[in-house]
Order: structure tokens, then C-alpha cells, then sequence
């Protein structure tokens, strides 16, 4: 039996442990707020792993009627079969929104052929006399932390504008960065919503690193992950881990995961510090096959 310092199975979960909000969040929400006034619309990067709960209502309240674009990023680590539902419930929803991986740049250009309409339309809904287009385009980039928002400001420079890492909170400020005469970006903070409505929400921002591991501890997600694919059953998961069958208890699975990735003590005790590492790790570049966490709400639930 593996000794882990988690709570026992089915213990009342405590979702505060996920709350991580410091002070610059405040800040830099606030500082999106006085910007909002000088782009044209704002392009919101959610991860398409977590299509509803990576997006923030607090960020919506302070976009008010401001045009807005929902992109999806990371689709290539997303489970094909329910981004279709997904895609699904938002076109029902009506909100513009596009999912992409932002390492393809053929679909990046779709992304401002689409934020470029949105915003013509709405002039021309605001003044039907004006024939002509804008020419340029003001766009800012906001999300939670970690969602992909320098990566893809960098893919739309072709160069390292911005600085990028799998680490949340990277971008401590906001950053203007011309692409060409007809397009402006504005690179901000990442923000998380102050409350994790649910144990199971936060356990999802953990995984996918929209939190940081050092609030949370690498226990928990990497638990959470490994019963995720023993559920999932994915064939990446089972080869990675040379699992016979994913008919197995958590627990043995992590002893198989410790022998695969070489985390063995002395006497043959699995080094469970690193073993969560490699699980952290190995999801996160995508080594455990595509995912996604949660379903479409049912008609009639909380909104985009
Ligand atoms: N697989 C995959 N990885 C991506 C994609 N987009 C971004 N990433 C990775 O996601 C990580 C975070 O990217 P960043 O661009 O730094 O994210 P951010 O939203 O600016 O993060 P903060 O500044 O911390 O808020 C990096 O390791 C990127 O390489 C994508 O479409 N697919
Ligand atoms: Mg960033």
C-alpha cells in the first residue's frame, strides 16, 4: 500500500487550497479595464481541454459590451469527440468563438479574418452609413494564466516578442506589440476568477498548470490525471506507463508508473515526489493522449 500524504479517498475536498489570486491579478484586471477604451475588440484565450471553466466571469463583467472573440487554444491536446459538443453548445450560445492549436499558423489567420469581421459588423450595426473598413486593428489578448496568450502573440510576430513559458503567471505586464500597420496586440497578465466554484474546477486549472503547483502541491493533480486515464484508458497512457490493463487501482498504477519512469528508492520504494512530477510533466506535453474536462452544460445553464 502506497503511503500518500493526501487525503484519504472520498474525503470532504477542499476547494480553497485552489484559490490563487495575489495581488498583481487585481492589478492587471484593473489595468484591462482602462485599455478597454483604446482596442477594438479583445480576443479571450480559454484552454479547449477546459472549454467553460478556463474562462472567467469576472473578466466578463468588466468586458461589458466590448466585442469579444473566444479562442480555444491547445485543441491538438483536446479530445476531438467532445470539442465537437463543445463546439456545439457555443455555437448555441451565439458568443463569436474559434478553437485552434496556435502552433498552425493557417488557422492563427483565420482567427483575425474573424475578430476583423466581428468588429466591422458591429460598426456598421452602430452605423449603417459607413461603407468603408477599418484599416486598423486594435486587438487585446487576455485569459487565465498559462491558456497560451504570448505564445500567440509571438506566432502572429514570427519572432519571441513576448516571453513564454508552461509556467502561469509568466506575464507580469501589459505589452503592446505591433505586427504590421494593420494590427496591434496587447499582451496582458493572466487573471484567474477569485473563486473556484468547485473542487473538481480547480483540480482541472491545476492540471493544465493554470495554477501554479507550488499552490496546490503536485500530489493532487498528478492523482487526479492518473485516475482521469485509468478511467479514459488511452493508448498513449497505457504505452508511456507500459500498463498491461488500466483495470487497476491508483495505487498500482503509480508503482507500475515509478518502475516505467525509473522513480525507485532503495528498496524498491517508488520516489512518489517524482513520480508526480512525471505525470505533471508527461500530461502536460500531451504524452497521455487528448483530453477534456467536463461536458457541456445542459440548455438553459450558466452561459459562456
Ligand atoms: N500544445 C500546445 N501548447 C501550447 C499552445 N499554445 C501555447 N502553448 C504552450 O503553453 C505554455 C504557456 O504559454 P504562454 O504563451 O506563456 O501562456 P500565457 O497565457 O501567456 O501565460 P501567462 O503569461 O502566465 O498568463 C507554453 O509552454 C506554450 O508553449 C498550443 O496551441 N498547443
Ligand atoms: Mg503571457
Amino acid at each position: 500500500m502506497i503511503n500518500h500524504n493526501r487525503k484519504e479517498e472520498g474525503a470532504p475536498p477542499d476547494k480553497a487550497a485552489f484559490n490563487w489570486y495575489p495581488g498583481h491579478m487585481a492589478k492587471a484586471l484593473r489595468e484591462i479595464k482602462e485599455k478597454l477604451k483604446t482596442v477594438d475588440i479583445v480576443l479571450e484565450i480559454r484552454d479547449a481541454r477546459v472549454p467553460l471553466v478556463s474562462g472567467n466571469k469576472v473578466l466578463d463583467v468588466t468586458l461589458g459590451s466590448k466585442s469579444r472573440l473566444i479562442l480555444l487554444n491547445k485543441v491538438n491536446l483536446a479530445d476531438p469527440e467532445m470539442i465537437a459538443k463543445w463546439e456545439a453548445w457555443f455555437t448555441e450560445q451565439g458568443n463569436p468563438f474559434i478553437f485552434v492549436n496556435c502552433f498552425d499558423k493557417p488557422s492563427l489567420k483565420k482567427v483575425i479574418t474573424l475578430a476583423r469581421k466581428i468588429v466591422e459588423d458591429k460598426r456598421r450595426e452602430c452605423n449603417p452609413e459607413i461603407t468603408d473598413q477599418k484599416a486598423k486593428l486594435r486587438l487585446m489578448i487576455i485569459g487565465l494564466p498559462n491558456t497560451g496568450k504570448s505564445t500567440i502573440i509571438n506566432q502572429f510576430a514570427n519572432k519571441k516578442a513576448t516571453k513564454v513559458a508552461d509556467k502561469p503567471g509568466q506575464t507580469q505586464m501589459q505589452q503592446w506589440i505591433t505586427i504590421d500597420k494593420d494590427l496591434e496586440l496587447l499582451d496582458t497578465p493572466g487573471v484567474m476568477p477569485p473563486n473556484i466554484e468547485k473542487e473538481e474546477h480547480g483540480m482541472w486549472l491545476s492540471a493544465i498548470h493554470a495554477i501554479p503547483d507550488a499552490i496546490v502541491g503536485e500530489e493532487t493533480p498528478a492523482i487526479f490525471i492518473v485516475k482521469y486515464f485509468l478511467k479514459a484508458k488511452t493508448p498513449e497512457f497505457l504505452a508511456r506507463y507500459k500498463l498491461d490493463s488500466a483495470d487497476i487501482s491508483v495505487d498500482e498504477a503509480l508503482q507500475q508508473i515509478a518502475k516505467a519512469r525509473g522513480c525507485i528508492k532503495q528498496k524498491g520504494l517508488p520516489d512518489l515526489d517524482r513520480v508526480y512530477k512525471h505525470i505533471l510533466l508527461d500530461f502536460r506535453s500531451g504524452e497521455l493522449g487528448k483530453c477534456c474536462f467536463g461536458v457541456p452544460p445542459k440548455p438553459a445553464a450558466r452561459k459562456i
